[in-house]
């Protein structure tokens, strides 16, 4: 989907490393891993987190494409080590003479990937479906987005984002994940993402595969467990025009809206208002209350396969789609703008 700012990812959950290569910034970025790293925090936080946020600080190490401090242009290579990988070494072992049935599991986890995964990929053992959709991965997605952040900065493109709603619970979140803890249930939610300082025009609407609003839900729509994603005002299906749609003013020369029901985009382009992106995220389906499932060795009914998990991890799901959404906006951003170094692009968002 990107075109520009491309990425890949490797890693499994309990294997040694979560691995990125970032293809497509331009030389002379100035990229900050503590930043990074404190995004990875981030993602790592939020009432309801479970026994692994416990065992891992996550931390970025950049094997490639910066010298002090500055990209040169070529690929960047982000690598997160797994410390879990630790207790969990011959089980994922790469080497066969290691093979082990404990820890393989056949009872699938109704609403994850392991049923349809399982016949996808013609694995018996759950573990080998478990392993990569694991929401794990998201740490390094979360580590490559928060260098798209780090360049939109540098254009004076800044977000942010917050909890709307954990569950029914659109104030006292602590508690409502606590009763859910408690019974060995999870909870999901609602959150907010703002994009602020975007130029006009990033996206098109020439082409339905350009629109830059389809290409946000996507990249929100596919973060693990996320099941909807509003653009600007939810409740656009029963306003009338009259009300929904935002009027525009001039004000001292400039043209100014005193609404933002689209939220930022019109015609799958960005108009200069705030980006407003809103989504909810299912409850987690790993829970130590399991649900009732099929054993797929036996074909015999049984409960749902619990190692351990979180309760609610809605917050990190917003710093996740925050990722999601700036890679998407960098990779516009390089389309409109783009060059070789930061000079060149910097050159031409100048005259824009
Ligand atoms: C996660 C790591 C995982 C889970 C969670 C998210 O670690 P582990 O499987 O070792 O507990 O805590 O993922 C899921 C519950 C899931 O169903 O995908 C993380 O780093 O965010």
């Amino acid at each position: 989907m990107l075109d520009k700012f491309r990425f890949l990812t490797a890693g499994e959950s309990h294997g040694k490393c979560l691995t990125a290569i970032i293809e497509g910034i331009p030389a002379g970025f100035e990229i900050d891993i503590n930043s990074i790293n404190e995004d990875l925090k981030r993602r790592q936080q939020g009432y309801g987190r479970g026994g692994r946020m416990k065992i891992e600080t996550d931390t970025v190490e950049i094997t490639s494409g910066v010298r002090f401090g500055k990209t040169i242009g070529s690929p960047v290579t982000l690598v997160i080590q797994n410390k879990d990988f630790e207790n969990w070494q011959k089980i994922m072992s790469v080497n066969p003479e290691d093979y082990t049935e404990e820890k393989s599991f056949t009872q699938c986890r109704p609403g994850h990937a392991d049923y349809a995964g399982s016949i996808k990929y013609n694995q018996s053992d759950l573990r080998n479906i478990l392993e990569r959709s694991s929401a794990r991965k998201t740490a390094i997605e979360t580590a490559v987005g928060s260098v798209a952040k780090q360049m939109l900065k540098q254009f004076g493109i800044i977000c942010s984002s917050k909890i709307i709603q954990i569950g029914t619970a659109k104030e006292d979140f602590n508690s409502e994940i606590d009763r859910a803890r408690e019974e060995g249930d999870s909870l999901g939610g609602k959150f907010e993402v703002v994009f602020e300082n975007l130029p006009v025009g990033l996206g098109s609407y020439v082409h339905w595969d350009r629109m830059i609003d389809g290409k946000i839900a996507q990249a929100v729509m596919s973060i693990p467990a996320v099941k909807t994603v509003t653009i600007g005002n939810h409740h656009c299906y029963k306003m009338r025009g009259s009300k929904y749609h935002d009027e525009m003013f001039i004000q001292d020369g400039k043209i100014v809206r005193n609404s933002n029901n689209a939220g930022g985009i019109e015609g799958g382009m960005t108009n200069g208002e705030p980006l407003v992106v809103t989504a909810s995220m299912k409850p987690i389906p790993t829970m130590p209350k399991p649900l009732k499932t099929v054993d797929l060795k036996t074909m015999q009914e049984c409960q749902a396969h619990f190692e351990r998990s979180d309760t609610c991890a809605v917050e990190a799901c917003s710093v996740i789609a925050e990722s999601r959404i700036a890679c998407v906006l960098i990779d516009e951003f390089l389309i409109k703008f783009g060059g070789d170094s930061f000079e060149e692009i910097s050159r031409k968002y100048c005259r824009k």
